[in-house]
């Protein structure tokens, strides 16, 4: 693995952000592809969030950092769910724009460059890059769901996304920490950032199997989560009113 441009001395202007949970051995592989695909592109830090592993995560994590000044750990006491180890992994960036993937080798960094991109030429306008994944390398089963899933949501929620639980996404920091918090929130992230006022750009990105381990929701899961959380964002998007353009008045006059 190549050393990074950056280290911590510098502020990075991109983090890059991976929850996992019992992920142990993809972890060294993932970190060498996101240095892959980074280095010598952007001043930036990775942000591992280990929310209450049980395996050797952690050691692996803490290991690693002892040869790469730009890896940071961050670690839950206890399981708190993946979008409560996004959000701890955003708040603990230093970069301005933040990306985030899986940590199972599903989503592979070779996109990451495109979604940041796509948020520094977007500008203010822009609120999130969304990967969108192309050839699924799920069960024909967990397929069948999400496709089921996705065309509910987007049926109700009218978000125009086709696949928004993707965990590659890149966003300005400042946005995502504006979001309402709720368990669940990753994969409302196109709902919720139109319900802000911002556009959403979608990048094609190429799915891939699980490096090793196995995942982490199981049907049931999604299926009851999944419906109480598309009521929730429905209600969020009903009891929006605009976006309120804020600006402190100084003169006297
Ligand atoms: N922090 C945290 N990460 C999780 C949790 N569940 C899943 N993840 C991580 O989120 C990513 C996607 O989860 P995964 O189990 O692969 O879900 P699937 O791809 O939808 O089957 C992986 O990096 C997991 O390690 C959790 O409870 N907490
Ligand atoms: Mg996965």
């Amino acid at each position: 693995m190549s050393e990074p441009v950056t280290h911590s001395g510098a502020t990075p202007g991109v983090s890059i952000v991976v929850p996992v949970r019992n992920e142990a051995d993809n972890v060294e592989p993932l970190i060498a592809e996101i240095a892959a695909a980074l280095d010598g592109r952007w001043a930036y830090e990775i942000i591992y969030v280990d929310d209450g592993s049980s395996d050797a995560t952690p050691q692996r994590l803490a290991a690693l950092r002892g040869r790469l000044p730009h890896l940071r750990q961050v670690r839950h006491e206890q399981s708190c769910g993946q979008s409560a180890a996004v959000r701890s992994g955003v708040r603990h960036a230093r970069g301005a724009i933040v990306a985030t993937l899986d940590g199972d080798g599903q989503n592979n960094p070779a996109f990451l460059p495109d979604l940041i991109a796509a948020i520094e030429k977007g500008g203010a306008r822009v609120g999130l890059a969304a990967g969108q994944r192309v050839g699924r390398k799920d069960t024909g089963f967990k397929k069948i769901q999400s496709r089921i899933a996705n065309t509910v949501r987007n049926g109700i929620l009218r978000d125009g996304t086709r696949d928004s639980g993707c965990g590659l996404k890149a966003f300005r920091r400042e946005v995502f920490l504006a979001l309402p918090y709720f368990d669940g929130l990753h994969r409302f992230l196109p709902a919720l950032v139109r319900r802000e006022g911002f556009d959403i750009v979608y990048v094609d990105v190429a799915d891939r199997p699980r490096l090793s381990g196995v995942s982490n929701y199981g049907f049931f899961d999604r299926l009851w989560i999944g419906i109480m959380d598309l009521a929730g964002v429905w209600w969020l998007i009903r009891r929006k009113k605009a976006t309120p353009v804020v600006s402190e008045v100084t003169s006297r006059d």
